[in-house]
């Protein structure tokens, strides 16, 4: 067993409360690592072009999948117990029975942005692609919850996932949990349909955990059971990662609501292999995407060359989804940096310089593109 743990420097502290560091190493200014790029190919973001569509075609949508994509056998049941008047089993037939809502959400990782901090904390190295907007569709979490009856003592409601694996040396299921308020939502939903199709296998079949205004690692998929409990949860993806941390010894504080962020579709076309973008000279139209977990956006502006203009704002397509946003430039012949930041309506503004944490948690530094108008 002892080969498949994760690698950890003979040196290493160990991480704040659970003996384990959260991640196989200490941030580098070095180049890519193998294991980065084994990470970067099994989970893929979502090519920043798509930004120019409301909702994210499933195989366009970014997936991060910690371990594997467990199998799911026919006799697949949702449990549902605890701290709960009636446990309860329940097929995927008898939740399709159930009340149904839809929710379109942008879900975006808590690690989007990682590999752009300097120095660069080793994990999925995102650079700013991780997100996507999808309909989700399936059963209100408050309904089961009450048809269950929480017990007054309760705290919180657990999530595991089928999917088993090994994370700082700890073996574990990906499992997380959310405070009471939060599962009480009306919002919040179990999913078995992403986009009105049936879940794809990367995206949670056959039900998923959807969290509205969380970062994905809150939104459990491949869900089986839920578990009302009366103590705060200590999992491996709770206590340990997950959390903003100065250094491994620093306990830190959870990582909940997606902070405020904006993209654009990058103008002109790519060189294949810089990614530099090539734009004619004349009139072009900027479009990007901008959302916040934490409250609507209320303003986008774009930066040109240093200097910041105001974007036109599109209507919001609900409170979970990212907001469209233009802007026309006319371009003239050089090269130029281009820049987008959104403010939301608690007044967070996305920053300049990065705000580094061990774990490269919520990096909603601005993106920067530079351009080449010939
Ligand atoms: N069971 C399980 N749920 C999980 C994960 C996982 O590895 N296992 N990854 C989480 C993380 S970190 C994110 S960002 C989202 C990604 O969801 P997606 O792959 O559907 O985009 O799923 C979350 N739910
Ligand atoms: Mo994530």
């Amino acid at each position: 067993m002892s080969k498949l743990i994760y690698r950890r420097r003979p040196s290493a502290r160990p991480a704040a409360h659970s003996g384990v560091a959260a991640h196989s190493g200490e941030p580098t200014h070095g180049p890519l690592t193998r294991e980065e790029l084994q990470l970067a190919v099994r989970n893929h973001s979502m090519p920043l072009e798509a930004l120019r569509e409301d909702l994210t075609p499933p195989g366009l949508h970014y997936v991060l999948t910690h371990f594997d994509i467990p199998q799911v056998s026919g006799a697949w049941h949702l449990r549902i117990g605890g701290a709960v008047e009636r446990a309860m089993e329940l097929s995927l037939a008898a939740l399709k029975r159930d009340p149904a809502i839809s929710v379109q959400v942008t879900m975006e990782c808590a690690g989007n942005g990682r590999s752009l901090l300097r120095p660069r904390p080793l994990s999925q190295p995102w650079t700013l692609e991780g997100v996507g907007t999808a309909v989700w569709t399936g059963v209100p979490l408050a309904y089961l919850l009450s048809q269950a009856g929480v017990e007054p003592e309760a705290v919180e409601v657990v999530f595991t996932g089928l999917d088993a694996g090994i994370q700082g040396g700890v073996r574990q299921q990906y499992a997380r949990s959310l405070p009471i308020s939060e599962a009480s939502r009306a919002d919040v939903v179990l999913a078995y349909k992403m986009n009105g199709s049936e879940l794809p296998p990367q995206h949670g079949y056959p039900l998923r955990l959807v969290v509205p205004g969380w970062y994905g690692m809150a939104s459990v998929k491949w869900l089986q059971s839920i578990q009302v409990v009366t103590t705060p949860f200590q999992g491996f993806q709770q206590a340990v990662a997950y959390r903003y941390q100065h250094n491994a010894d620093d306990a830190g504080t959870p990582v909940s609501r997606i902070r405020v962020r904006s993209l654009m579709v990058p103008p002109g076309i790519p060189d294949f292999f810089t990614r530099r973008r090539y734009l004619h000279r004349g009139p072009v139209m900027f479009h990007g995407r901008a959302w916040s977990g934490e409250g609507a956006v209320t303003k986008v502006e774009v930066g040109i060359d240093g200097k910041w203009v105001p974007a036109q704002l599109d209507k919001p397509a609900g409170a979970f989804a990212w907001r469209g946003w233009s802007l026309p430039w006319v371009a003239d012949a050089g090269h130029h940096e281009l820049a987008c930041r959104a403010t939301d309506a608690t007044g967070a503004v996305q920053p300049l310089e990065q705000h580094w944490n061990y774990q490269g948690m919520g990096n909603n530094t601005v993106q920067r593109v530079r351009v080449i108008v010939e």
